[in-house]
């Protein structure tokens, strides 16, 4: 299958079955559109697909996690397994139809514009090619794995792998287990494995905030409500005091020195305070850095699970790993039979390493040169029809990244709407207009907790904070209604000659 050719309008290929592409797909498919996903793996979920590693959680409100349009009574707790959000996108694009578009298998190795056909032209792994006119990139943010430059890593006997390629056949139960990394991912898989591993050591290089957040189960009674009445989830989405909190995050993110953040602040401080009896370890778990400026861990038990006897925290240094197991730099060797890597990803990839080249050849690896950037996080100068969903300078934090997709789709459809009425043939920011915003970004991003003197994922290589830097409010009111000033299109081909 490809894309219609023979169906007359726009073609649109959408790269990504993740929960992004997704939604792109339903919207399309329910406008009557002619457009194909092209999903690398086997599967779709993106993120969800990928990661499986034990104790996967959402860190988003399971109901919050939802497609606005497409409530889901069956979420087990508060926060939901990532087991079941794969299996939430899989019903979700089954209901609505997708399932047929997604050509699965079909990485996108490049996507060529061509200005005088006004098309996208893409290359697939398989040698194919396909035309669109418009290409969604949905290719998500955090999926090259990135592995530790620790010495003597590829010689260890047992078993050593990134979080994300998780190893079923790995020892884990009664096992010696080593966790390097104390991002969301290694302090939920620590969470996971302390009662199952003999021992388990969690190798730190900087402390963790770690806000207290609760935890409960949904009884098939509340279950059986919520298929009944779905009113009931939308009364849990729109909670006011959930909302609340959200705001108050990104004031917290924005405002370095306001009472938001100092309450994040004090929350974490307390948690610390009253959760941890050791004196030495309630050291060892003391940040000293701001609360937030790494992507907050929020947790109702990793306090606990790291007080189980079988847990250690290690916070010295990694001098190598060896075949028997991880070395300190004061000479002590942990003996392991696995070694998890939960230490991040490579989050500037964005679409590459697909080839994308735009008008006059223009390569998305030279313009992102320094940093991957985009107009208000969706669009390209010299990059006509080309959008990007959860694309760079986007919003980061903990909220819904579903409810950031959704917002922006509705952005990118407004601009979209110029070429389905034939308005016009092509579509692309402003150069001006673009570094205007790439202006005033850098310089708020500095400002905010982002930047107040931590490494993370959210920096650039430059170490400026790769996202948006200010508050949620002004991000939903950015994307409910473009700029069309911002952007030049060109007439379609019948009017222009
Ligand atoms: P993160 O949040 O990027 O965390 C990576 C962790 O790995 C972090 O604790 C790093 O320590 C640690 N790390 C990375 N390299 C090394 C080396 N060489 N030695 C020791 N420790 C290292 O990734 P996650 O997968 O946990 O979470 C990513 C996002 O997924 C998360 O924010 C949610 O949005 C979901 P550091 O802090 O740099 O000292």
């Amino acid at each position: 299958m490809s894309i219609d050719q023979d169906r007359q309008g726009l073609r649109f290929a959408i790269i990504g079955a993740g929960m992004a592409g997704i939604l792109a797909a339903i919207r399309l498919h329910q406008a009557g559109e002619n457009f194909t996903v092209f999903e690398k793996a086997g599967r779709l979920g993106g993120t969800w697909r990928e990661n499986r590693y034990p104790g996967l959680t959402c860190d988003v409100p399971a109901h919050a996690y939802t497609y606005s349009f497409e409530p889901y009574a069956e979420w087990d707790a508060y926060y939901a397994k990532g087991g079941e959000i794969q299996t939430y996108f899989e019903k979700t694009a089954e209901k609505y139809g997708i399932m047929p578009h997604v050509r699965f298998d079909s990485e996108v190795v490049s996507t060529v514009w061509d200005d005088d056909a006004a098309v996208w032209r893409l290359g697939l792994i398989n040698g194919e090619q396909v035309e669109a006119e418009v290409v969604i990139a949905a290719s998500g943010v955090l999926h090259h794995p990135k592995l530790p430059d620790i010495a003597g890593l590829d010689s260890f006997k047992g078993r050593a792998f990134h979080s994300a390629r998780w190893q079923d056949d790995a020892p884990v139960d009664g096992a010696r287990v080593g966790v390097i990394g104390n991002g969301s991912t290694g302090v939920q898989i620590v969470t996971a494995l302390n009662t199952r591993a003999e021992r388990l050591v969690h190798f730190q290089r900087s402390p963790q905030w770690i806000m207290p957040v609760p935890y409960f189960q949904y009884s098939e009674e509340e279950k059986e409500a919520f298929r009944r009445d779905p009113a009931l989830i939308d009364e849990i989405r729109n909670n006011k005091e959930y909302w609340d909190n959200i705001f108050r995050f990104t004031h917290a993110i924005t405002d370095t020195h306001g009472p938001e953040i100092a309450a994040i602040e004090q929350a974490c401080l307390d948690n610390l305070e009253n959760s941890i009896r050791d004196p030495e370890l309630k050291e060892k778990l003391r940040p000293d850095y701001r609360a937030a400026c790494k992507r907050l861990i929020y947790s109702w038990s990793y306090y606990d699970a790291v007080q189980h006897p079988n847990v250690a925290v290690e916070r010295d240094r990694i001098a190598r790993i060896e075949p028997e197991g991880v070395r300190m730099a004061d000479g002590r060797l942990h003996e392991l039979d696995t070694l998890v890597l939960a230490t991040g990803f490579h989050a500037d990839r964005f679409i590459r390493p697909t080839t994308v080249l735009g008008r006059d050849g223009l390569s998305l690896d030279d313009l992102w040169s320094i940093r991957p950037t985009a107009y208000y996080a969706v669009a390209i100068p010299s990059f006509p029809n080309f959008f990007m969903l959860n694309g760079p300078t986007g919003p980061v934090g903990n909220f819904s990244l579903i409810d950031i997709a959704e917002r922006q789709w509705a952005y990118i459809d407004q601009l979209l709407g110029r070429l389905r009425s034939g308005q016009a043939r092509t579509i692309e920011p402003r150069a001006d207009a673009h570094a205007d915003y790439e202006e005033r970004r850098i310089a708020a991003a500095r400002t905010t907790i982002f930047g107040s003197g931590c490494n993370s994922w959210y920096l650039d290589a430059t170490g400026v904070p790769a996202s948006w830097p200010w508050s949620y409010e002004a991000f939903a009111d950015a994307m409910a209604t473009p700029v069309m000033d911002d952007y030049v299109t060109t007439a379609p081909a019948e009017l222009a000659a």
